[in-house]
């Protein structure tokens, strides 16, 4: 692990890093608050642990620690231990401490078997700490994306939206939205099977995002529908974007087990006006969708 020490006192810095190195671990030296302060806020991620002093000049470990811990909210990822190490057995310093953020105390003479033991339960906490930070990552992408295609799903594309929308009402800039619904799908399953199906949905949503235009955001928001997000885009230049993303789908086919196949998408797109929120320009995208379907599919209509 790497450690970062902070001791104004030589010797007792020496002796630190002497325990520490013997258990493997890379210690870095401060010697005082101030410096552990600027050392942690200028590479936070760099360090597993610090190991504090309490009295040291220019700014005690006390207060340092306060400083560190007010850096970040109080979100798993962002915790690193703190063990104070101090020459004062004072039960006001050790709740100061302890209230001040440190997770241990430890009084000095340094005991390096007990150093050992609380660096070794401060180690199972950081591994357990690290297992539910994984998970939970795990757990929002599983919640965000699209099992199938792995594109963003509606919940994702919604949050998305719903960010761009303030981003377009706060800087007033346009934005536009678009909804694709892929031409007569039913068919492709009953003709080819389901799998076929879902070949083709993850081919689609393979060729929407490898055309996608910088800045653009798709999501796949129901069974064969996608939806586009489309900031700093007016109106005019949305239709032009969105009918170059149906001739992505529909002017070129595709293939299962070999045949080509073709595939056609009707798009309805909308416009972003102040006061309309993310849900309402799906819906106005989804109405212009309905027309493109009226008018006979494998258009845009906006
Ligand atoms: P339209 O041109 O009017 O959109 O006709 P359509 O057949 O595409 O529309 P409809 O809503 O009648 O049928 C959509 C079909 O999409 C029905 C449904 O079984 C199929 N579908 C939805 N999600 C999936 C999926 O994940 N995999 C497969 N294979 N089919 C799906
Ligand atoms: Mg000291
Ligand atoms: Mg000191
Ligand atoms: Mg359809
Ligand atoms: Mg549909």
């Amino acid at each position: 692990m790497n450690i970062l020490i902070a001791e104004d006192t030589q010797s007792d810095r020496l002796l630190l890093r002497f325990y520490l190195e013997k258990l493997g671990h890379t210690v870095t030296e401060v010697v005082n608050g101030e410096e552990l302060f600027n050392t942690v806020k200028d590479g936070y991620d760099d360090w597993d642990f610090l190991i504090v002093d309490l009295n040291m000049p220019v700014m005690t470990g006390e207060q340092a620690a306060r400083e560190i811990r007010a850096l970040h909210s109080d979100s798993p990822e962002d915790w690193i231990p703190i063990i104070f190490l101090s020459g004062s057995d004072n039960d006001a310093d050790i709740e100061r401490c302890i209230e001040a953020g440190a997770d241990d105390y430890l009084v000095k003479p340094i005991q390096h078997k007990v150093l050992a033991a609380k660096l070794m339960a401060m180690a199972r906490i950081v591994a357990m700490r690290n297992k539910l930070v994984g998970m939970n990552k795990r757990l929002e992408a599983l919640s965000t994306t699209d099992y199938l295609t792995t594109l963003p799903n509606r919940r994702a594309f919604e949050t998305s939206l719903k960010e761009e929308v303030a981003k377009a009402s706060r800087y007033q800039q346009s934005l536009s939205v678009a909804v694709l619904d892929i031409d007569h799908f039913k068919n492709i399953n009953d003709q080819y099977g389901h799998h076929a199906g879902d070949e083709i949905l993850q081919q689609v949503a393979e060729r929407l995002q490898e055309g996608l235009r910088g800045g653009d955001v798709i999501g796949r928001i129901g069974g064969e529908e996608f939806a586009l997000c489309l900031p700093h885009t007016e109106s005019k230049d949305a239709f032009r974007a969105c009918d170059r993303y149906r001739e992505v789908i529909s002017g070129m086919p595709f293939h299962y087990n070999g045949a080509p196949l073709t595939v056609t998408v009707s798009v309805g797109v909308a416009a972003y006006r102040e006061g309309v929120t993310q849900l309402d320009l799906i819906k106005l995208a989804d109405s212009a969708l309905y027309d493109a379907k009226r008018a006979g599919r494998n258009c845009t209509v906006e």
